[in-house]
């Protein structure tokens, strides 16, 4: 039983987990940077410890100064939401050193899927679609240029490490190979420490759907369906949702299966996600498996009615999961966009300041996830995303026109943000018909 439950993360994320706690009896305890005194979070959970400065390295990312706060506040367990050390092998594991239940899945399973290569083999004997690719580490650029010639062009290097897109390049014939691969591979070395690269066939114009599972301590796994995230610049995902116009119900069953087996394979315990490209042509791939909770998590919530965070706590304190594979339903249609502190006039250059005016919208079927409130400064040393617009209809249509309601009517004044981006976007054509792939944004970009 978790009594105490401390929250190493910031913003929205953490306001979600306090409110989770809160209905479940559980105590909250907060962890805040100096940045962060006047944030929605350190005031909502019932107590509220200091870790240091601003800069994440000194205080999220601290993992003496947090478990430090967990001790001292006779937490029992600690939530890592997503971002900071919400990956982080080693942190797991300090968890675990210091009798702390971390909700999330433990050390050795987090590090297998965080080498994306090691995540690969487990999936491909496991019987997982994997993208035709490497099985071993790539150290060299001769050796992968033998590689990827079997592999076939075009291909595309990754690091190991990585995910998310850093340290990844893309080389459409043999010529243009050695170079690519230096690239990534140098990316890589500079933001992981690690040069160990693999090389896939590179799938064109695929969708981004990702399943969301959860897995018990006893062995139960169940998938409760997929997102929709190919609306994304960059790497960073902009609308998400649930369920997928790409995929047929048979469809659906047979990448829920491959989910499952994906997560029984890796021997997953908590809430996890698994990443697929998806083809035009029906053919899926295992990406990468996620092992914390999402930022768009809430549109699987809206659609299967189940909390997702208060599932992920039952199950890290060792409870068995209630719900069936065959009692779970996708009802209706959610989408989520992402309210980021940015000017997309100007590369979306991140822009924190002080919030002067606010309305949020409301109403059936209108959920807003955040941290914000009038006359709050947001600070300059975190991410940008500072709300979640959730909506849900009856069907895609319905949400879609919600969508366009409920950001026609936001209101932030005093700060960048991107909602009148992201109107544009649920007012384009392509996006109300439903027909894009992970190229949506980037077309846009050289149309304008
Ligand atoms: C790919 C791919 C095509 N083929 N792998 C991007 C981030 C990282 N998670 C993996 N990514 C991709 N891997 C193969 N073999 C295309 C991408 C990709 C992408 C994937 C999902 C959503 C948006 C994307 C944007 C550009 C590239």
């Amino acid at each position: 039983m978790i009594q105490k439950l401390l929250i190493a993360n910031r913003g929205e994320i953490a306001v979600r987990i306090i409110r989770a706690c809160r209905e479940m009896g559980i105590e909250t305890v907060a962890v805040y940077s100096e940045a962060d005194k006047e944030s929605l979070h350190a005031q909502l959970a019932d107590e509220a410890i200091c870790i240091g400065p601003g800069p994440s390295s000194e205080s999220y990312l601290n993992m003496e100064r947090i478990m430090s706060a967990a001790m001292l506040s006779g937490a029992d367990a600690i939530h890592p939401g997503f971002g900071f050390l919400s990956e982080n092998g080693k942190f797991a594991a300090l968890c675990e050193k210091c009798g702390i239940t971390f909700v999330g899945p433990d050390a050795a399973v987090m590090e297998n899927l965080g080498n994306k290569q090691t995540a690969r083999n487990t999936m491909a004997s496991a019987g997982v679609p994997v993208i035709p690719g490497t099985d071993h580490p790539v150290l060299d650029a001769e050796r992968g240029r033998a590689d990827a010639l079997e592999i076939g062009y075009p291909v595309i290097i990754k690091a190991a490490l990585g995910g998310g897109g850093k340290g990844m390049r893309t080389a459409w014939n043999p010529q243009e190979f050695h170079l690519a691969f230096l690239t990534a591979q140098k990316e890589a070395q500079m933001a992981f420490g690690d040069g160990t690269m693999y090389i896939e066939h590179y799938v064109e114009h695929p969708r981004h759907i990702e399943f969301q599972i959860l897995a018990d301590s006893f062995g139960n796994v169940i998938h409760l369906g997929e997102r929709d995230c190919s609306i994304q610049r960059n790497h960073q995902k902009m609308i998400e949702e649930s369920p997928s116009k790409a995929l047929s119900d048979s469809l659906r069953e047979r990448m829920g299966e491959a989910a499952v087996k994906a997560a029984k394979a890796a021997h997953y315990v908590n809430a996890g996600t698994i990443e697929f490209l998806l083809e035009k042509n029906g053919h899926f791939y295992f990406m990468e498996m996620n092992t914390r909770i999402q930022v768009e998590h809430p549109v699987t919530e809206w659609v299967t009615g189940i909390d997702l965070v208060k599932e992920q706590i039952r199950i890290a304190s060792g409870e068995s999961l209630e719900i069936k594979q065959e009692d779970v339903k996708l009802l209706g249609h959610a989408i989520e966009c992402r309210i980021n502190a940015e000017n997309p006039k100007k590369h979306f250059r991140p822009c924190p300041g002080t919030i002067t005016e606010l309305h949020l919208p409301g109403g059936k079927g209108i959920r807003v996830d955040t941290d914000i409130y009038p006359g709050y400064t947001i600070p300059p040393y975190y991410d940008s995303m500072i709300a979640k617009l959730i909506v849900h209809g009856k069907n895609r249509e319905e949400a879609v026109a919600k969508m366009q309601s409920a950001l026609g009517e936001v209101i932030i004044e005093g700060i960048d943000t991107n909602v009148d981006y992201q109107f544009e976007i649920v007012n384009e054509a392509r996006y109300k018909s439903g027909d894009f792939d992970i190229g949506f944004l980037e077309m846009q970009e050289r149309d304008s």
